[in-house]
């Protein structure tokens, strides 16, 4: 927010203003997509806050702890998703949610439903928590298509039918990089005033870039595209960059370009990442930088979910990149 001579910016372009405009340019819209990214935003805020305070104040500790206020301390993880689903469902704007952490959908109460469905992983990483590894939520937002109430099969769309999709990263700074259709936009948290604010307007991924990430510790279990595509790296001394924390590795992705792989394996046939909150909205975002998101064999965005967990392998970033991969799984036959 400060702006060149370190006062406070009077006409920030914030998270909410921007979201105001781009609705301003649908002439149909309700307002109601801007009042649930408002909450999402909400969400974040409180995680980010969480997240950063939880060495001082033991949040880390096991659920069902008490703190030395005698107060029931929630795992991150719990206290991020308790955070989602009550700021989404009191939006006014959902009807149904897919979270990573909940085992079934989750229907939101008949007077405060509304047309969007929304799929999250409230804190993707959190095994990185305790030692400070940047970690991550990851959102995507669907409208309802069916008649009548909301069921599971209103969760079950492919990625192409998106409405938005976006990541908070709780990092160096916390970020917000968010897509509705219409190119990527990335908005830093200001403290000082508790506001998103936008940095990295047009976010675009680079054709090609000069760095691979993926966990090599699995190289055994490779099909023999993947191993073909890593051994060409190898030879070409590209960058090997693994954090282990997709929120940050998609990020850098997009940043610095390269292409981020959590390919199938012979333990794990379908991957480990899941479709519908993780993969897809990585997918949409990817794609609206210009870039690729493919298992190897098809579009992750053309995936007909048949369940709410699925996995899938993916792998995604500068489209020189991935293309790449995709020509040695044609030359392959897999
Ligand atoms: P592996 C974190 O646990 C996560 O879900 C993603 O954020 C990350 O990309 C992946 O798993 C890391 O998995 O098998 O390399 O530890």
């Amino acid at each position: 927010m400060a702006s060149s001579n370190n006062v406070l910016d009077t006409n920030a372009m914030t998270l909410t203003r921007f979201t105001l405009a781009e609705q301003k340019k649908a002439p149909h819209a309700t307002g109601d997509l801007t009042q649930l990214l408002v909450s999402i935003q909400t969400a974040v805020k409180a995680i980010s806050s969480a997240v950063r305070k939880a060495g001082i104040a033991q949040l880390y500790g096991l659920a069902g702890d008490v703190n030395v206020q005698g107060e029931e301390v929630k795992k991150l993880d719990v206290l991020a998703n308790d955070l989602f689903i009550n700021m989404l469902t009191s939006s006014y704007t959902t009807c149904l949610l897919v979270s990573e952490e909940n085992k079934t959908v989750i229907e939101v109460e008949k007077e405060r439903q509304g047309k969007y469905i929304v799929c999250f992983d409230p804190l993707d990483g959190s095994s990185n928590i305790d030692c400070l590894v940047s970690i991550g939520s990851i959102f995507s937002i669907y409208r309802k298509s069916s008649d009548g109430d909301p069921t599971v099969n209103d969760a079950l769309q492919p990625g192409n039918t998106l409405v938005a999709a976006g990541y908070a990263l709780y990092g160096s700074a916390t970020m917000m990089v968010i897509s509705t259709g219409d190119g990527v936009n990335g908005f830093m948290l200001d403290p000082s005033i508790g506001e998103f604010v936008l940095t990295d307007p047009g976010m675009k991924i680079k054709e090609k870039g000069k760095i691979y990430s993926l966990n090599e510790g699995y190289a055994n279990l490779w099909d023999p595209a993947v191993a073909e595509y890593v051994l060409g790296k190898k030879a070409k001394k590209a960058g090997a960059r693994y954090i282990g924390s997709m929120v940050a590795d998609v990020h850098r992705t997009i940043k610095y370009g390269g292409i981020f792989m959590y390919p199938a394996t012979a333990d794990s046939p379908k991957g480990k990442l899941r479709l519908l909150y993780e993969c897809n909205p990585m997918a949409f975002l990817v794609e609206q930088a210009g870039g690729k998101a493919t298992t190897g064999k098809m579009r992750i965005l053309d995936i007909v979910p048949t369940d709410i967990h699925q996995r899938t392998p993916i792998f995604l970033g500068s489209a020189g990149d991935v293309q790449e991969i995709i020509d040695l799984y044609t030359k392959h036959n897999l």
